[in-house]
């Protein structure tokens, strides 16, 4: 049922790298029309590290495993595009909807598909007032159970992240620093918590996927957190203000669910003149370019 675009799934079948993309971030995580420039940009930064991109949406009720460059501007380009998670996927299917893919629904599409290398911008994780509200991102229990590597700037600072962090320790879910003994915060460079692994290499990272393999448990993904670039961090005062102002306006406005997480997103970015809108692209770019390089040593090349 899943359409597996033929050079994704040709690059597959001959084991050369291949990047997995998520279009939520597109859809909903970034203003139009820069998301779109910055689509082509990434699946073109996939490249040039000699892999493979390979974004993943829903449209009109069929997953696709790599767009076209028409397929990405529906997605990019139309306000009515719903937001996926894994959960979603059967209910959009059988009713024909088009969707953006979290991260959760991304990393099963692309697992499904052979493809062992996602990027991404920040996962989601435990919302600040989970004691309220549970408001716990579906990405946390999809990557418990998901052989993948998810290639990302930590989990958005918008959340709980010492939250957050035990919950991934729980689930059983690998994390590593990349370069970095501290888990990093998306739009900063340090969470202000520690990681428990630091990986260096491309190299060392596949020498960990292959482990995984060897060692045969079950299912579940590793995650390689690297830090924006500290010059190219958001201010963290700025951040701290900025986000307790857009915290205190989703509880007025009453956002909660899926709305929450674009919410808060947009909100920065208009608080801070579209700082943190740099930093949250500065920080994407790394990370495509480093699963490119993982990818490219999965793949033995
Ligand atoms: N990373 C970004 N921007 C985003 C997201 C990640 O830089 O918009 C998206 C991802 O798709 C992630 C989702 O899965 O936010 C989390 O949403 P929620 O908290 O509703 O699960
Ligand atoms: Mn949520």
């Amino acid at each position: 049922m899943t359409v597996v675009a033929d050079e994704v799934r040709d690059a597959v079948a001959a084991g050369r790298p291949v990047v997995a993309l998520e279009s939520t971030i597109i859809a909903h995580g970034l203003p139009r029309p820069r998301n779109l420039r910055v689509a082509l940009e990434l699946e073109q930064a996939v490249r040039e590290e000699g892999a493979v991109p390979a974004t993943i949406a829903v449209l009109d009720g069929q997953p696709h495993v790599g767009l076209d460059k028409e397929q990405l501007e529906r997605v990019a380009k139309d306000e009515g595009i719903r937001k996926l998670s894994h959960r979603d996927l059967p209910l959009a299917v059988a009713t024909g909807a088009s969707g953006a893919t979290t991260v959760s629904a991304t990393a099963q599409l692309a697992a499904g598909a052979g493809v062992r290398v996602f990027a991404t911008g920040g996962l989601g994780g435990v919302h600040r007032g989970w004691t309220q509200t549970q408001d716990e991102s579906a990405d946390l229990g999809l990557l418990a159970r998901t052989r993948i590597t998810v290639v990302c700037a930590g989990v958005k600072s918008i959340l709980d992240v010492p939250a957050t962090l035990q919950r991934l320790e729980t689930l059983g879910v690998a994390v590593a620093g990349y370069g970095t003994e501290r888990f990093p915060g998306f739009y900063l460079a340090d969470s202000g918590e520690p990681v428990d692994w630091t990986l260096r290499t491309p190299g060392e990272v596949a020498r960990v996927m292959r482990a995984q393999d060897a060692l045969g448990e079950r299912e579940s993904a590793l995650i390689v957190a690297q830090p924006v670039p500290e010059a190219e961090q958001l201010d963290p005062e700025l951040h701290t203000r900025v986000l307790e102002g857009g915290l205190r306006e989703c509880e007025r406005q009453g956002i909660s669910g899926q709305a929450v997480t674009p919410f808060l997103l947009d909100h920065l970015m208009r608080h801070t003149d579209g700082a943190s809108l740099e930093a949250n692209l500065a920080a994407v770019r790394g990370n495509v370019r480093l699963a490119g390089r993982i990818a490219a040593a999965w793949a033995g090349a």
